[in-house]
């Protein structure tokens, strides 16, 4: 098998740009499929601002949802709650050799797309790189991270192991044979930030000074604690608590993606971060008061914000 021809890239949004990007900066062939589509495929240029503050256009094949060539590797970074639209709009592009990535942040929404696309090869990506997009085609390197990727269907080490050859580049990529587990991780890690950053309108940061922020931090987490139990995979989320904290210091000076959603009246991705653990909860029989509490609050936020 060969990945490492064409990338296309799903979603020009901080993390369309920052992959596209790193990865066209190598020289490989880079196809970016923005959400808003291009009627006909044309050159453009990133504009990329890197984390040491040095700024490159890099150019880019911008590439419409109607062509019909085939896809090999699909990176997907759109948010979450579009993820499975968007994939579903390229099926025609599809082989049985089309790797399909998915980058997005929170759970559950993984599964509806492997039901509807069983046939491909698809994995998750975890990644802590913090990117920002200043403007269209324009994105600014704001931490450096790393990325995660794990096979969730369909898909062997082998295979697993030559994505990562292809998507070699800048950013740092390693493979992970228990990606279930750091999806756990970073889903306690969003839990617990995401939705207070929008709530008390702070950057990351703030969290670790402000105590109603700590109790509620410390209630969400107790309640993902219980529902990991109950699933078995409590072991999963030994030292989150630690984790957690060192996130928010690693990240201080962040706006988290959901308080720059709630900002930009974007809808958020609650329903696969919070929301996720209330579903799971529910099917269990348990309650979690805080993570409802949060989720409702960012729901109302969402309409308020959206009726302005
Ligand atoms: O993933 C993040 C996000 O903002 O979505 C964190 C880890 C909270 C960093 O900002």
């Amino acid at each position: 098998m060969k990945t490492d021809k064409h990338i296309h890239i799903l979603g020009a949004g901080s993390m369309g740009l920052l992959w596209a990007a790193s990865l066209a900066s190598t020289g490989k062939k880079i196809f970016l499929i923005p959400r808003k589509p291009v009627d006909t495929p044309k050159q453009s240029c990133i504009t990329f601002t890197h984390h040491d503050q040095s700024v490159s256009k890099i150019p880019i094949q911008l590439d419409s949802t109607k062509s019909t060539t085939v896809i090999q590797t699909l990176l997907v970074c759109t948010k979450s709650f579009d993820a499975l639209q968007a994939i579903t709009q390229l099926k025609h592009r599809f082989d049985k050799n089309t790797h399909i990535v998915l980058l997005q942040n929170g759970m559950g929404f993984q599964q509806d797309i492997i039901h509807a696309h069983h046939t491909h090869k698809i994995y998750a990506g975890i990644s802590t790189e913090g990117a920002l997009r200043t403007a269209p085609f324009h994105v600014q390197h704001t931490g450096l991270g790393d990325t995660h990727i794990g096979a969730i269907h369909n898909a062997n080490t082998a295979q697993l192991n030559n994505l990562i050859d292809s998507l070699n580049c800048p950013l740092h990529i390693a493979p992970h044979a228990e990606i279930l587990a750091m999806q756990w991780q970073k889903l306690a890690i969003n839990c617990a930030i995401n939705a207070l950053t929008a709530l008390h309108d702070c950057r990351n940061g703030e969290l670790a000074h402000n105590a109603q922020a700590q109790l509620s931090i410390n209630k969400l987490t107790t309640e993902l604690h219980t529902v990991a139990k109950a699933l078995n995979i409590d072991h999963y989320l030994i030292n989150i608590e630690s984790a957690i904290s060192h996130v928010i210091q690693k990240t201080a000076s962040n706006s988290s993606s959901m308080r720059e959603d709630i900002r930009q009246q974007r809808r958020t991705e609650i329903q696969s971060i919070n929301g996720f653990v209330i579903q799971q909860a529910q099917t269990l029989g348990i309650e979690v008061h805080e993570h409802q509490r949060v989720y409702d609050a960012i729901r109302q936020l969402e309409k308020v914000r959206h009726a302005l």
